[in-house]
């Protein structure tokens, strides 16, 4: 059997070393934000636990190789939370070397205050508007689930990877959320995992004052499987979680882990003063105690064990890795053609001359902008077929955006390349950028230009992360 996380075995008994590992990252997040003067500290100490049993033990990378096109991807929803991730991607032999997590936040570096993908390698997206983050994870697995149906055989399953996320309370109070949650379950996206950060506090306080639904019942109602893992720092508990949540093939999984905000420290744990400002020298001082950190290890120490376990990331992925190489080089040996198209829409590239086909239109002559668009997606359909996944927010025949012979993507037809969006244009454009940023294929969507207003926020993003 290949040593993937994903093939390792449940944890039964957390070691110390398990232990020693999430408090690196907690400690990493307090010492970088302290440095910078500016940050959220208490997210990462919170939820440091769930991460390192997700980046340990499931998830499927390749610190080498950030963009090897099988990975899991991993989003950081809760973008400010950033000191997380940074701690994750250093400790596991990213190209983030621990002089960047030193340089937290300040101009230049790799580590800015949200995750940024254009800049940090193995982000794999723009996060930091609540919500956004969310929505475009599913847009890579509705991705995900499209590659598969083109391109998997059943000795060659060449795209076979999960979608996770680490959601917080802010996240699941942005409307974004909502339409993108309602989609991934209608769509029945099974390969699409979220961990819900659930500590009940946000900027203003506790999230009484504001957010009282019963979220496991709201993802219930729409499609998702939905556990819940009472102590966030239960690294049996959020295993056995996630690998439910594996184990589910047909729904979306939200995992509901009741963390605390700022955990260790003894003066801002559970209270928002642990939310987005540095804990201070001394409440540092008094944390690190608590966790059982060495009192005289300086700001930044990574434990050499800790170094060494975390960094064996590198191997495991490399090894799964050229397994999938392998697979791959048998693939193109059966299917030359389907890898050869595989190829092509996995780098991107377009059909020579492809903008050849494209029509002309007569000046002098009056044509409504949706009908030309019409026209050109004809075209462009015709000469690069399922790579382009187009959508509408419910306007398909307004926005003229479905051309003759596309098949609608739902779940029981995942490789269909029209997308029924719904009225849904925020979370329908994050998807786009989702599908965009996950590779494979062409995203295009359509909305009348004065409801594109509703999906700004993404459209921004989609700039930003330099996304066509
Ligand atoms: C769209 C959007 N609105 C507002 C903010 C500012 N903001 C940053 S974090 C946050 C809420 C914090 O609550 P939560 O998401 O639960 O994070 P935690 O307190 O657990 O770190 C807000 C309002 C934002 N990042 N994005």
């Amino acid at each position: 059997m290949p040593t993937t996380p994903a093939s390792v075995e449940p944890i039964i008994e957390p070691s110390a070393l398990d232990r020693q590992s999430i408090n690196t990252i907690r400690c990493l997040a307090m010492d970088a934000v302290q440095r910078a003067e500016s940050g959220h500290p208490g997210m990462p100490m919170g939820a440091a636990a769930m991460a390192y049993v997700l980046w340990t033990r499931h998830l499927k990378h390749d610190p080498n190789d950030p963009s090897w096109v099988d990975r899991d991807r991993f989003i950081l929803s809760a973008g400010h939370g950033s000191m997380l991730l940074y701690a994750l991607l250093h400790l596991t032999g990213y190209d983030l070397p621990l002089e960047e997590i030193k340089n937290f936040r300040q101009w230049g570096s790799k580590t800015p205050g949200h995750p940024e993908s254009h800049i940090t390698p193995g982000v794999e997206t723009t996060t930091g508007p609540l919500g956004q983050g969310f929505a475009t994870g599913v847009g890579m697995a509705m991705a995900e689930r499209y590659l598969a149906a083109h391109f998997n055989t059943e000795e060659h399953p060449l795209v076979d990877h999960y979608t996770y996320g680490i959601v917080s309370d802010g996240d699941l109070m942005e409307g974004i959320s909502s339409e993108a949650a309602s989609l991934a379950g209608h769509q029945g996206l099974g390969r699409l995992i979220y961990l819900y950060d659930d500590n009940e506090i946000s900027i203003d306080g506790s999230t009484d004052i504001a957010f009282t639904e019963n979220v496991p019942q709201r993802f219930e109602a729409m499609g998702w499987h939905v556990h819940a893992v009472e102590d966030g720092n239960d690294l049996v508990a959020i295993d056995q979680a996630i690998r439910a949540a594996k184990s589910e093939t047909e729904r979306p999984s939200l995992l509901c882990v009741r963390t605390s905000i700022g955990y260790g420290s003894p003066n801002k744990q559970d209270t928002a003063a642990a939310h987005g400002a540095p804990l201070g020298e001394e409440e540092i001082a008094r944390t690190k105690e608590a966790l059982g950190w060495p009192s005289d290890a300086p700001a930044f120490h990574v434990p050499e064990a800790v170094a060494t376990h975390m960094r064996e990331a590198t191997q495991t992925g490399a090894e799964a890795h050229a397994q999938w190489d392998a697979l791959y080089d048998t693939y193109e040996a059966a299917h030359p053609d389907q890898a050869a198209t595989f190829a092509r829409w996995m780098n991107g590239t377009l059909p020579t001359d492809w903008d050849a086909v494209l029509p002309t239109f007569a000046t002098g002559t009056s044509r409504a902008t949706r009908a030309a668009s019409g026209t050109v997606l004809d075209h462009l359909v015709g000469e690069m077929g399922a790579y382009l996944v187009g959508g509408s927010a419910d306007l398909t025949g307004s926005n003229k955006t479905h051309v003759n012979g596309q098949a609608d993507m739902q779940a029981s037809t995942p490789g269909g390349s029209y997308v029924r969006y719904g009225v849904r244009e925020h979370a329908m454009a994050a998807a786009a950028n989702g599908m965009a940023l996950h590779g494979g294929v062409r995203p295009y969507v359509g909305t009348f230009l004065i409801f594109s207003d509703y999906l700004r926020p993404a459209l921004r993003l989609s700039g930003l992360m330099e996304q066509p």
